[in-house]
């Protein structure tokens, strides 16, 4: 019997990694502080009919300032490692050439503040606030930003490197791209789609040019980068819904899990999108792909649920990640809809869909070469507030995560090399297009005060951390 009584615990393997996720441009705040210049994100929430409400990233939940308090939070929690993303305008103003030392400085601590409480530090790279003046010189679908991106990189890893041994590039290229560049909904908000296919490719070059930055400088580093996969389904078995399905695979998955584990395109997707005049790398495209596809040492997985597709025309689908119309993301593929699957959805209006984990994570190790892979993301994001005691009662929160972290467990028992778990996120924080109106944390922040109360989820995680494992099944 284990401490809840339970007569089993579905125990996940030791060493397994037990954590929270996090990402600069959410959470810091000080936007003015510090040495910070300003990136493609302050610009974007600045301009009216963005972000819902208005809301901007300025202080957000003043991360920058209260970091130690959360790294205390971190260790109530039990959590053994901690995602959170370096904020590229912190140390590089400009994007490139004037280091910001104080900026390194603020990481440094971070990471001390980490090792010291028992966390491991697992930093990401790029979570999406490229620096303005790399975005006025063309942004993503410029080649050159691959290159600054790489001298980031070893800037970076050149202060941290001692101390941090996990690193993941980028963030959710496909969002990075596609909603940044085709549908408009995050920021630059440009809607281009050749342009989106090209900054999805120089995304991953610079993934590539970074990953060989950082290992050739330290030979212990392990480099990652974080992919958001979803579960795809067809809405019937009719020909052109089965080809709807086809082409979102093809664009939200295998155009990064191919070029980033294969070292090639799919050539159905460059098929789709030929018109657009999408040619990866140009001439440069063996030698990119080369870059591309060196062996990862891990594949971050964000998994949030299920795309159900149909192939005809028909009413307006819901795929928003803005509460403001938008052009599609899905470039090449416009016609495609998105019909509900039947299933219940979290307050993002995003199906509930476990099964579909285990999905992903066996089709990855299946059809690609075995890679450790830790869940890099997972979590539901409400609309909530604390009972009169304060408190958070976020049952629904809680039976998604039990629901993914059996479907992990599932995984492992059947062979996946499952090495960690992040869920999204430790703190309420600032939820992109919907400013902060929709809440992912483990803990409450009240935007007013900044003050921190763990939600019941949180109790429950710290749990499963503490037993190694979740409840028994009967
Ligand atoms: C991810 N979509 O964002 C990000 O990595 C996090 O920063 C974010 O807070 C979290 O998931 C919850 O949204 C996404 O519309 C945003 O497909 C939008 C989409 C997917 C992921």
């Amino acid at each position: 019997q284990d401490d809840t009584g339970a007569a089993s615990v579905a125990a996940f393997p030791a060493g397994f990694r037990w954590g929270a996720a996090t990402a600069a441009y959410q959470i810091e705040g000080a936007a003015k502080e510090g040495g910070r210049g300003p990136s493609i994100w302050d610009t974007f929430s600045r301009t009216p009919g963005k972000v819902l409400g208005g809301d901007t990233g300025d202080v957000a939940v003043d991360h920058y300032h209260r970091f130690a308090g959360d790294v205390a939070l971190m260790a109530d929690l039990g959590l053994t490692a901690y995602r959170f993303s370096i904020s590229w305008p912190r140390v590089l103003p400009s994007g490139s050439g004037a280091v910001n030392e104080e900026g390194l400085d603020f990481y440094r601590r971070l990471v001390d503040a980490l090792l010291a409480a028992g966390v491991e530090p697992w930093p990401t790279l790029y979570h999406w606030d490229l620096p303005q003046p790399l975005e006025d010189a063309g942004g993503w679908p410029e080649r050159d930003t691959a290159h600054r991106f790489a001298e980031y990189a070893a800037l970076v890893h050149g202060a941290l490197g001692d101390r941090v041994r996990h690193w993941t590039t980028v963030n959710e290229p496909w969002c990075a791209a596609f909603l940044g560049y085709a549908s408009g909904e995050h920021a630059p908000g440009r809607r281009d789609p050749a342009a989106a296919l090209t900054a999805a490719h120089h995304l991953m070059l610079g993934h590539g040019l970074a990953a060989g930055a950082m290992r050739a400088a330290n030979g212990d580093t392990l480099v990652g980068a974080a992919v958001n996969l979803y579960a795809v389904s067809p809405a019937t078995d009719d020909p052109a819904d089965v080809d709807a399905a086809r082409r979102v695979d093809g664009l939200q998955n295998r155009l990064f899990l191919d070029p980033l584990l294969l070292g090639r395109y799919p050539a159905d997707v460059l098929e789709d999108t030929e018109r657009l005049g999408f040619v990866p790398g140009g001439a440069d495209l063996d030698a990119d792909l080369d870059v591309i596809g060196r062996p990862l040492d891990h594949l971050g997985v964000n998994y949030y649920s299920r795309h159900t597709v149909a192939g005809t025309p028909g009413e307006a689908s819901q795929t928003a990640s803005s509460p403001f119309a938008a052009h599609s993301p899905w470039v090449g593929s416009e016609h495609v809809r998105f019909v509900p699957g039947g299933r219940p959805v979290t307050g993002m209006g995003w199906e509930i869909d476990a099964g579909g984990l285990h999905e992903v994570l066996s089709r990855v190790h299946r059809e690609y070469p075995s890679v450790a892979l830790y869940i890099t993301e997972n979590g539901a994001g409400y609309d909530e507030a604390p009972d009169e005691n304060g408190t958070v009662q976020d049952a629904a929160r809680i039976a998604y995560l039990d629901a993914h972290l059996r479907a992990c467990h599932d995984a492992i028992a059947g062979g996946v090399p499952l090495r960690g778990y992040f869920t999204w996120s430790l703190l309420d924080n600032f939820e992109w297009a919907w400013g902060y109106s929709k809440r992912f944390g483990l803990v409450h922040v009240d935007y007013a005060t900044q003050r921190r109360a763990p939600k019941e989820s949180a109790r429950w995680y710290a749990g499963v951390i503490r037993r190694g494992g979740l409840p028994g099944r009967a």
